[in-house]
């Protein structure tokens, strides 16, 4: 092979990478054939900057797909698709009934196959624009799945109105907690205006129904501040811009104090007149710019930024200020309820980081004008890779509030450890709070259905940066997609977003798809075994949060401890003895998790301090399950990479060896991971393992 063919398939398999799963790859004759048919002609019966957006997606796809088609603005009498919005008068001639989408949301759509005078058609409606767009992203996915499109009769209603991002990118190109290299907004303090990568981001949010996107990190420092500010909207603007054509509404993060930082006033006080004033201002500013900006994302008194509390006012003060300013564009504040004592003595052991957020807020129900938002993290603590939920799911009734994940991994092995979490979402929003009796499942909280709020919905934390593959680990992008997969529809199966994120991104080989689906579905689990045991959490490297550090947070201030000594381990947030956590969630899971009897093994530790000897209800004790997990983890681990090199002839070399360097470093991870705890514990615990392995 002569250098520049060398060259030419590297930028190929680069390209691979770089396109995710918007692949759009040749396809064999015999689909081909088949598709061909309606794709010779593509009718747009309707005109939007985001509908232009759907026409370029469908005739990039089916172009690179089977050939390039002719696009038309009017009814044709030959094979085609068809797409309109649902109140255009052209589809009485198409005899498509369209009032299904009467009662459904603004972004629902449907697809069908029809004959209209005599010829096959492919029928994509919107309810809006927006629909129209999400038609054009699921078409072009049953083609990447070979799917048959002869029969189609697709209703999409997303089941949550929002579906967000956040970033938490700094102005100087870092980004707080990315493992994926450098943020692709900012560099040095400046905007990069890398237009097509960002409109190549856009089409990838768009693909997967995303709707809502915050630009900067929830930590809005200095520079970062004035984004605000006549100087730097303009370049907000231009982004906005580029997602507005994807149906994408963009927000910022705000610094509570910018009246202090920006604004020459002397306070930051919600009720001071002078403070009301400048956001009214500052928002109309921005609105001027932005003229369908979002609203803004507010970390206040959360690990050092400011907020109402130095005023001795409320949260709910705080962030009605705000709410008042944005209320007459319609804007929203995103308020986030990560709030806790981040002083804590070690030596206090009343005081619960895990109780804060619903100490906090769950008093304050009612007291927030509508269009705030409250932001509540799906755990009490960190997005640890094992925590309950959050109990304020089911307490707040008369708050909107959204649920947060973090799709970057900071906690779960960032993104070089293999950690596919749709699982871990999905029993999150599978549990049963009991708020309003059996059923009351947190995903029927955030779509909306058991309680009369006006906003609802999911954000999480972005893991892409401008690495070529978007996400550091090309595994990590199925992170991406099946957030957006599932809280588009959260009765999708892990199995099912696995299963297709791995076709449209790899491509059909039988091996390729089982084993890579394989690996995906147990690689939370697996990442579980090697790392904290039973739910107890933490015991990571302070500050970056990668790696073992049994008690490296054990005297520190953060409020995150495990309490393990020569007689056991956990934290006991029983109600009888422990910090009450426990009285925090409704009675069913209050007594689920207070007794040890009936507290699930894998949050025991979270919940209960036991003794090493400890029964489990697997029949194992405390201590011999942590040396089998550790120990069994290590193996899987070494299966893992085993079995990736099987593939090693059926993927391209660039994805190929991106993947096998992670697993690598995963195995070093794993191992560091399993030697620390098992010797940890066996040096305090003084009890051998059963099977005698090595332990230090
Ligand atoms: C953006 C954790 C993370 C911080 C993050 C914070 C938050 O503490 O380690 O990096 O700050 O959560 O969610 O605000």
């Amino acid at each position: 092979m002569n250098n520049s063919t060398n060259i030419q398939i590297k930028e190929q398999t680069l390209e691979a990478a770089y396109h995710c799963w918007l692949q759009y790859n040749k396809l064999d004759s015999s689909i081909e054939e088949h598709y061909q048919t309606y794709c010779e002609t593509l009718v747009f019966l309707d005109h939007s900057q985001i509908i232009q957006a759907a026409k370029e997606e469908l005739v990039q796809g089916i172009t690179s797909m089977i050939h390039p088609p002719s696009v038309h603005a009017v009814p044709l009498e030959k094979p085609s698709i068809v797409l309109a919005t649902y109140e255009n008068n052209q589809l009485k001639d198409y005899g498509i009934n369209t009032t299904v989408l009467d009662h459904l949301q603004e972004d629902s759509y449907l697809i069908q196959t029809i004959t209209y005078k005599n010829h096959h058609t492919i029928a994509i409606i919107g309810k809006q624009d927006k629909g129209v767009l999400y038609g054009a992203f699921h078409l072009l996915r049953l083609m990447q799945m070979r799917e048959n499109l002869n029969e189609l009769a697709i209703i999409e209603n997303p089941s949550n109105q929002i579906r967000m991002i956040n970033h938490w990118d700094n102005m100087d190109g870092s980004i707080e907690r990315g493992y994926s290299g450098d943020s692709i907004f900012y560099k040095d303090y400046e905007f990069i205006h890398d237009i097509k990568r960002i409109k190549d981001y856009a089409r990838l949010l768009s693909s997967i129904g995303i709707n809502s996107l915050s630009i900067n990190n929830v930590n809005v420092h200095k520079v970062e501040t004035n984004l605000i500010t006549k100087e730097m909207l303009p370049s907000v603007a231009e982004i906005a811009d580029i997602m507005r054509c994807y149906g994408i509404t963009t927000y910022l993060s705000v610094n509570y104090a910018s009246t202090i930082e920006i604004g020459n006033l002397p306070t930051a006080d919600p009720l001071d007149k002078d403070v009301q004033q400048w956001w009214i201002e500052k928002t109309k500013e921005i609105y001027q710019h932005i003229p369908d900006f979002g609203g803004f994302i507010v970390k206040a008194d959360s690990e050092h930024r400011p907020g109402p509390f130095t005023y001795n006012r409320t949260h709910a003060d705080g962030a009605n200020m705000l709410a008042k300013a944005l209320e007459p564009f319609g804007g929203l504040v995103f308020w986030r309820c990560f709030v806790y004592n981040c002083l804590q003595d070690w030596r206090d052991r009343k005081t619960d980081r895990a109780r804060a957020a619903y100490d906090h807020f769950k008093p304050l129900d009612g007291e927030f004008m509508d269009n705030v938002i409250l932001q509540i993290k799906n755990g009490p603590m960190d997005f640890q890779v094992r925590e309950p939920v959050s109990p304020l799911f089911g307490a707040l009734q008369n708050t909107n509030h959204v649920l947060e994940f973090q799709v970057a991994q900071e906690y779960t092995g960032q993104q070089k450890d293999l950690c596919f979490l749709v699982p871990q979402w999905k029993e999150v929003l599978d549990f049963d709070t009991h708020a309003k009796g059996e059923g009351t499942t947190i995903k029927s909280i955030v779509d909306g259905s058991q309680f009369d709020l006006t906003y609802s919905g999911i954000t999480a934390v972005s893991n892409i940066g401008n690495d070529m593959n978007w996400t550091g680990n090309t595994l990590a992008q199925a992170n991406f997609f099946g957030y957006g997969r599932l809280i588009w529809n959260t009765d999708l199966t892990s199995e099912e977003i696995a299963n297709e994120w791995v076709r449209i991104t790899f491509g059909h080989d039988d091996e390729v798809v089982s084993t890579i689906t394989k690996m995906l579905l147990h690689s939370w689990e697996i990442y579980e075994n090697y790392t904290a045991p039973l739910g107890v959490g933490w015991m990571i490297n302070p500050g970056h949060h990668y790696g073992p550090n049994i008690e490296g947070y054990e005297y520190s201030l953060w409020g995150t401890y495990h309490f393990s000594d020569c007689f056991g381990t956990g934290v006991n947030r029983t109600i009888k003895d422990g910090t009450g956590y426990t009285s925090q969630y409704y009675p069913e899971n209050t007594s689920l998790y207070d007794s040890i009897e009936t507290c699930p093994d894998n949050l025991l530790l979270f919940f209960h301090h036991v003794p090493y000897r400890h029964q489990l209800k697997s029949g194992k004790t405390v201590i011999q399950h942590i040396y089998d997990t550790h120990f069994l983890g290590v193996e899987q681990v070494q299966d893992m990479i085993q079995k990736w090199k099987q593939l090693e002839q059926n993927i391209d070399s660039y994805r190929y060896k991106n993947v096998l360097d992670r697993f690598n470093m995963q195995l070093e991870n794993a191992i560091e991971w399993r030697d620390c705890i098992n010797t940890y514990f066996f040096r305090h615990s003084g009890i051998q393992d059963e099977h005698s392995r090595l332990i230090y």
